[in-house]
């Protein structure tokens, strides 16, 4: 086993979330799918273990960690369900412009609660005809007064409805384009301010999925984020910074597969042996274990980089997401695959574990985009060695 030296903290974070995830989450995935409920008894049990504010400054009411700390619970929790990780993930996701970006009195406002787990966070950039080009939103929104008023749509929305708090992105400027985006807070219950039903979804059932719907919607002016203008650079910066999050679900979600195919594979006889002893199945787990841990190691090694302080890791952001979040589809697969006519059936988690893993390659930018991400910065560091 690789000795990836973590620290007294890191050890206890890791093992509180692994608890949490043996005793909550497994016992209850395959309900949760099937029923498509929102875990929220789960969130508040992470809540009361102090694992929501993990990313949050001590001065703020959270636990004073990083990348890396939220990485190490966003894997564990993977091992059982991404459903629930990616309920617990979006809390970051959503409050990360308000971290970054946001004013003294904003962060004050909404951190400590976000921290405790008082309340939820989610982000809104997606809407229907603005995707991968997260540049072209439609959603407005004007001054008028002391007030902006927004009028749009947001698409696909993790934690829509369930959240109390969104950090959303709108045009405050339309003859700029992607520089005429500007990035609010929007709370829960604002008039003007509803949702769209739940999406149904191959996999990751138990999340909610929602569109939120701003008609006329006004907020105080003192929720813009930042400057008019700023709402692109502060999508690109939270995504940055977000997306080894998504690659700590790949890696926990090919760890979770990995270890009950091996599991498996150690108990199911076929021709007088367990399957683990024939070779064709011996090469499967190996290759799923080294990809698995290889995306483990490139996920630590951004994640403590990024914690480090650097100022630039987009491209290293991109790379590792679109490298776990293979490698977590690949796995996922495999292990149906050695589990043979057992893994197709819904008795078993890796039918689930596979329909989960293919949001991995699709949300928080598709692994297409992030492989347009990590070119682009090639061709810029090209051109900067001449
Ligand atoms: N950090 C800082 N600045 C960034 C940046 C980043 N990560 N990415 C882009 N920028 C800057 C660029 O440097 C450029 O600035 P200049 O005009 O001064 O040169 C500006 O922003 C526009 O960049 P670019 O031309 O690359 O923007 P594009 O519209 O071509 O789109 C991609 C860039 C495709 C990378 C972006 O739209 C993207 O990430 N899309 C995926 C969105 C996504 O993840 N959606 C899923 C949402 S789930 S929450």
């Amino acid at each position: 086993m690789i000795d990836y030296a973590l620290t007294d903290d890191q050890v206890m974070i890791r093992d509180l979330a692994r608890k949490i995830t043996e005793e909550k989450i497994i016992p209850a995935r395959a309900e949760l799918d099937e029923q498509e409920v929102f875990p929220s008894d789960i969130l508040n049990i992470m809540a009361q273990s102090d694992l929501m504010g993990l990313y949050i400054p001590e001065e703020y009411g959270g636990f004073g960690g990083g990348v890396f700390e939220f990485c190490l619970a966003t894997e564990e929790f993977s091992k059982g369900c991404i459903g629930v990780s990616v309920s617990f993930a979006a809390n970051a996701l959503g409050s990360g412009p308000i971290l970054m970006f946001g004013s003294e009195e904003q962060k004050k406002k909404y951190l400590p609660d976000i921290a405790a787990g008082k309340k939820w966070a989610a982000f809104g950039l997606t809407e229907p005809n603005a995707g991968s080009d997260a540049g072209g939103v439609q959603t407005t929104a004007v001054l008028d007064g002391n007030e902006y008023v927004l009028n749009g749509t947001k698409q696909w929305i993790t934690n829509g409805g369930e959240a109390d708090v969104y950090t959303v992105v709108a045009i405050t400027d339309k003859n700029k384009g992607s520089r005429g985006a500007s990035m609010f807070i929007v709370e829960k219950d604002t008039p003007g301010f509803s949702f769209g039903k739940k999406e149904k979804k191959m996999g990751i059932r138990c999340s909610a999925t929602r569109e939120l719907i701003f008609e006329d919607c006004r907020i105080p002016k003192e929720n813009l984020i930042g400057k008019e203008g700023m709402g692109f650079l502060i999508t690109m910066k939270n995504l940055d910074k977000s997306r080894p999050g998504i690659a700590a679900q790949g890696v926990g979600l090919a760890q979770g597969a990995l270890d009950y195919a091996v599991k498996y594979s150690k108990e199911r006889q076929q021709f007088g042996k367990p399957i683990i002893a024939i070779q064709a199945v011996q090469f499967m787990l190996a290759d799923m274990a080294t990809q698995t841990e290889a995306a483990r190691a490139l996920l630590y090694s951004v994640a403590r980089s990024i914690d480090s302080g650097i100022k630039d890791y987009t491209k290293e952001s991109a790379m590792v997401k679109l490298f776990a979040t293979d490698v977590a589809m690949r796995v996922a697969v495999d292990a149906v695959q050695v589990m043979g006519g057992y893994g197709y059936m819904r008795e078993y988690p890796l039918e689930k574990m596979m329909r989960d893993a293919k949001i991995l390659q699709i949300y928080e930018g598709t692994n297409q985009i992030q492989r347009g991400v990590v070119g682009s910065k090639l061709v810029k560091e090209a051109i900067s060695r001449k």
